[in-house]
């Protein structure tokens, strides 16, 4: 590429760069014009006149001799100057005093009587003339002033000579002068032309690279865009299939970090008990921000939309920010019903937020939004759908499912595993007393002893009515018994109120089957675990029975 193009600058006109280039041709030719007017100047001296006593004579020289230093030290200047207007000046000073000396030459000194030397000096004269006018094409004030000055005084000198051949010569001058005025115009003219032409071509070709380059650029952005939107896509459909919550907020994270990972992040959702906002996921250097805090204490949150801050000693800052450096920003994702989480995105070197994009942002955040509730929402549907909703156990669906699960895995790993299957005493009865509604707060009360009891790799469901199944994982009747035993104690010492009112209390029998020992299948198993509770029931009530031949008493002394 021309680097002219770069020298262009948008401020100056054409004009000016045709007339600054202008100057630069001019000082370009001035060197050899002016070793070619010494030389021209030395042939003169020493050729015509043979060095003679003439003191006029070797001042002129001297006086030549002394303009070539004045014209070398006008180069000089320019070199080390930016003002055009000034250099011209100076050139043409150059020009002045150099073509002067030649007009002295051609009429003050010119040979007296000597036809031959005066020819060979209107010659010279001519030469210098035509050479010297050819390097100042550049400028039509230079050239006329340098033609002017050397050939003028010659026609004068020729006239005043008062003869037929010094006229005919004077008038042969004459007309050269002319002649060489005119083609001086033109010549100048064309390069002025030539030069505006060239520029304006430099002007095109400028915008043109400039504005391919800005097409470069902004298909590089278009090209950004569109892999965000290909990210943010994908994104939104893996999304889509993920199991759980966790799973779903490492996606988001990765994806975070994908688009916006010159900064530091972290993603924080709403604990609905506590209302606290909980960092769950973040990426980066993440000191600055509290790993727990309420809702008020995010602008954003409580203004309900993002919270932009791009210089942290000169913004009101969120209240989870520890004096945070930099530049942060905070966007809400809420839905419908409220606020559900917060997504942030915080950098310590506030330049960097520059690069901050708040479409991509808001669009990331709308995106991660939607696919956080529809799964939120699915694990409330299926919570629901495998919940009893008075006791908030599991319930027998979900039993079902996970006790074939449990007998495949116990059977693969060779472990035990036991089934104990609870009954109410009497509840009929207790219901007839008491009234349905005490009932229930019973039903309530067991549900709250089993979840405390069982709680880890064990599985508490209401199995029907007032009768409850636990899957013992990791069990024998050896050790299963004395748990549910214990369990028994707890209900049948436990106090539950209605009404204000301590109602009286319930006893449980409960019958418990091993795996493969009583059953190797779901149905085998339950039943044999229903006819140890049968067992129980027989046997007197507020009991634990097995149904194998292990006695209570054998059990006991375990
Ligand atoms: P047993 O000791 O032999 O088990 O006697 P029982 O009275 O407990 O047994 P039965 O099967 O005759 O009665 C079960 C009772 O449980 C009948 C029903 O009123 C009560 N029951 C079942 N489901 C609920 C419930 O959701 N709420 C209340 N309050 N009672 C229930
Ligand atoms: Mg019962
Ligand atoms: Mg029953």
């Amino acid at each position: 590429m021309n680097t002219d193009i770069y020298e262009l600058k948008d401020e100056t006109t054409i004009q000016e760069q045709v007339f600054a280039a202008q100057i630069k041709l001019l000082y370009k030719n001035l060197l050899v014009s002016v070793i070619a007017n010494l030389i021209c100047a030395a042939l003169v001296f020493f050729g015509l006149y043979q060095i003679p006593e003439n003191i006029f004579i070797k001042s002129w020289f001297a006086a030549v001799i002394f303009v070539t230093l004045i014209r070398f030290l006008i180069l000089y200047i320019y070199k080390h100057s930016s003002n055009n207007f000034s250099s011209l000046n100076l050139f043409i000073f150059g020009v002045i005093l150099s073509a002067s000396l030649w007009g002295i030459v051609d009429s003050f000194l010119m040979p007296k009587g000597e036809l031959m030397q005066q020819m060979i000096v209107i010659v010279i004269i001519a030469g210098v003339t035509a050479g010297g006018s050819q390097s100042l094409n550049a400028s039509l004030t230079a050239s006329i002033i340098y033609i002017s000055l050397i050939v003028a005084p010659l026609c004068a000198w020729l006239f005043l000579q008062n003869n037929l051949i010094y006229f005919i010569l004077g008038t042969a001058m004459t007309l050269y002068l002319l002649f060489m005025l005119i083609t001086s115009a033109r010549s100048c003219n064309l390069s002025k032309q030539e030069l505006t032409l060239y520029y304006e071509n430099l002007l095109l070709v400028k915008k043109l690279y400039f504005s391919n380059e800005k097409l470069e650029e902004s298909y590089k952005t278009l090209e950004q865009h569109e892999n965000e939107i290909i990210l943010l896509g994908k994104m939104s459909g893996v999304l889509q299939t993920c199991k759980d919550l966790q799973e779903s907020y490492d996606i988001i994270i990765f994806a975070a970090k994908e688009l916006f990972g010159r900064f530091n992040g972290c993603l924080g959702i709403l604990n609905s008990s506590t209302n606290n906002l909980e960092i769950i996921k973040q990426w980066g250097d993440s000191q600055h921000i509290k790993a727990v805090f309420n809702t008020s204490d995010c602008w954003a949150i409580r203004k309900g939309y993002s919270y932009f801050v791009p210089d942290t000693t000169k913004d009101v800052i969120c209240y989870h920010f520890n004096s945070p450096p930099g530049a942060y920003v905070c966007l809400p994702l809420i839905l419908e019903s409220g606020v559900m989480g917060l997504f942030i995105l915080h950098a310590d070197n506030k330049e960097i937020f520059a690069e901050y994009k708040p479409q991509l942002a808001a669009n990331f955040c709308e995106t991660i939004q939607l696919s956080l509730s529809n799964i939120m929402l699915h694990e409330e549907l299926y919570e629901q759908s495998i919940r009893d909703p008075l006791t908030g156990l599991y319930n027998r669906r979900y039993m079902d499912e996970t006790l074939a699960r449990e007998l495949k895995r116990a059977f693969r790993e060779n472990k035990s595993l036991c089934v104990a299957m609870l009954d109410l005493d009497n509840f009929k009865r207790f219901n007839d007393v008491n009234g349905h509604e005490a009932g229930d707060e019973v039903l309530t009360f067991m549900g709250i002893v089993l979840k405390e009891n069982f709680r880890m790799s064990d599985v508490a469901c209401r199995f029907g009515g007032e009768e409850f199944l636990i899957i013992l994982t990791d069990s024998n009747l050896s050790t299963a018994y004395p748990r549910l035993d214990a369990l028994r104690k707890q209900i049948k010492n436990g106090e539950v109120f209605f009404n204000h009112h301590k109602l009286p209390p319930i006893t449980i029998s409960i019958g418990i089957a091993e795996a493969i020992k009583d059953g190797s299948s779901v149905k085998e198993i339950i039943d044999a675990a229903d006819k140890a509770l049968y067992a129980a029931k027989a046997g007197g009530r507020d009991r634990v029975e097995v149904l194998n031949n292990i006695t209570h008493d054998s059990l006991d002394i375990l």
